[in-house]
């Protein structure tokens, strides 16, 4: 089984995991092991990067810093690794933590931002 099919057993799979397994278009500009970058389908910045894990049993940032802390700092590292590929290597990286936080995706990501905002957004 990879990592690709350790979803978890109670909910579908979610959007990236999708794109992931190309049943629905997207941009993967980037990809290790355990995770894949995908170019937002609605950027907030000129470089406007999702750091996924390939796995979506971890819905949020909290969840994955207590269940799989290297993960994390795997995700850390993509985004500083694409940041520099894709921008001067300094980088806003920012984690949408609950629906009230503006979390749409239950599937822990990473926005990675380079470049000038749009206005009055934080992603
Ligand atoms: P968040 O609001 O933090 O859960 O961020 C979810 C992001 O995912 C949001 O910035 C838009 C992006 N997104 C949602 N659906 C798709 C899609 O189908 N394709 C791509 N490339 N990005 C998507």
């Amino acid at each position: 089984m990879t990592a690709v099919d350790r979803l978890d057993g109670m909910s579908e799979p979610s959007i990236f995991t999708r794109i992931l397994q190309g049943e629905i278009p997207g941009t993967i500009v980037a990809e290790t092991e355990r995770v894949f970058v995908l170019q937002d389908i609605s950027p907030q910045a000129p470089v406007h990067l999702l750091v996924i894990p390939k796995t979506q049993e971890y819905r949020d940032v909290v969840e994955l810093a207590a269940g799989d802390p290297s993960l994390l700092a795997e995700m850390v590292q993509t985004a500083k690794a694409v940041a520099e590929d894709h921008a001067g290597g300094q980088f806003r990286l920012i984690f949408n933590t609950g629906a009230d936080a503006g979390q749409t995706v239950f599937h822990v990501h990473a926005h990675v931002l380079a470049g000038e905002l749009q206005e009055k957004s934080l992603v």
